[in-house]
């Protein structure tokens, strides 16, 4: 590791935000010495308690999150926020809501948000998210929230990579809890149901119990339903005391860590198949591909014996 980055790491463990936007943007865009910076960072992490909050455009994740950010440095603690691909973009790096509460948020260096939006990036929206992840959880930052919208694959595997995942409903969805289902059930930690001052919370907290009475977790947790009305600041320190409930509960009997060894088991395998990727693409060269799959289409060489070719070669380079 050249000095620079040692100067680098240095500033950005000592709590600089200058260092810590900048590494983050290294590791985003995959900008030269992106992944010696991870492995220099990857040892001062482990430490953080990240937190994945996920739900449909609107359901209120932001203004959650900005309610949580502010209990949690009540409490002294630091936060980073990761808000992946907002479907209202964050002006300035601030969370949504009014602007009194955003430059709050600016004068306190205890909070950093980044927001980012790369979905179809090369390293892929996942990997990019615990990339990110890993480096505010090396700048000591004791909380990071990281905010997704929806229930599809790429957020299923953003959660992945959360110690406590919340899902976020609201009132008023009518059967969509039904067909949300396949996708919630199983990565929910914790049920919010936000906007709680509506009509409807009720069945919407019935809707979930009655999925939950039908699959039960095979680790044993009940996720736990509580009701918000994040625009009013209430029900948050329920939240965060079921946060805190399923920590103890993770805690207990070495879940936490076999929890960690299933998510890194993913993460490994998805970080093999983009390195082993990224080889057979240099290997190729550019343009070989389009070259190769018009002599596929062609019929002038079959595919199978193709690729067995390249994963020959790509070993060798
Ligand atoms: N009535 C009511 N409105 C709320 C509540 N929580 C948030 N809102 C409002 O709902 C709107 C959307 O809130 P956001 O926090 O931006 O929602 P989001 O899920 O982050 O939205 P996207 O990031 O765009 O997907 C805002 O106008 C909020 O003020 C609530 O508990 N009750
Ligand atoms: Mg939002």
């Amino acid at each position: 590791m050249d000095r620079n980055h040692h100067v680098a790491i240095t500033a950005l463990r000592a709590g600089d935000a200058r260092a810590l936007a900048r590494a983050i943007t290294t590791v985003e865009n995959r900008n030269p010495g992106w992944a010696a910076l991870l492995k220099a960072l990857f040892p001062h992490t482990g430490t953080a308690r990240v937190i994945g909050l996920t739900g449909a455009p609107g359901a209120g994740k932001s203004t959650l999150v900005d309610q949580l950010a502010k209990l949690y440095r009540k409490q002294d603690h630091t936060v980073g926020i990761i808000a992946v691909d907002p479907t209202s973009p964050y002006t300035g790096g601030a969370i949504l809501g009014d602007r009194i509460r955003m430059q709050d948020h600016h004068a306190d260096p205890g909070i950093y948000i980044r927001s980012m939006a790369t979905r179809g990036s090369l390293g892929g929206l996942a990997r990019t998210t615990a990339d990110v992840a890993t480096v505010l959880d090396a700048s000591g930052r004791d909380v990071i929230l990281i905010e997704t919208v929806g229930v599809g694959q790429d957020e299923v595997d953003i959660v992945r990579l959360a110690d406590i995942t919340v899902v976020i409903l609201v009132p008023g969805m009518g059967d969509d809890v039904q067909t949300i289902k396949a996708g919630i059930m199983e990565i929910a930690d914790i049920f919010v149901i936000n906007k709680s001052d509506r009509d409807g919370a009720e069945r919407v907290e019935r809707e979930i119990r009655a999925l939950q009475s039908l699959a039960v977790r095979n680790d044993g947790w009940t996720p736990p339903i509580v009701k918000t009305v994040a625009s009013e600041g209430k029900g948050i320190e329920e939240l965060a005391a079921a946060v805190s409930d399923y920590e103890n509960y993770l805690h207990k009997d070495n879940r936490a860590l076999r929890k960690r060894v299933e998510n890194w088991q993913e993460r490994l395998v998805e970080m093999l198949r983009d390195a082993m990727l990224e080889k057979a693409r240099k290997q190729l060269g550019d343009g070989n591909m389009a070259r190769l799959a018009t002599e596929v289409a062609e019929h002038k060489r079959d595919p199978y014996s193709l690729i067995e070719e390249i994963v020959g070669n790509a070993r060798n380079v």
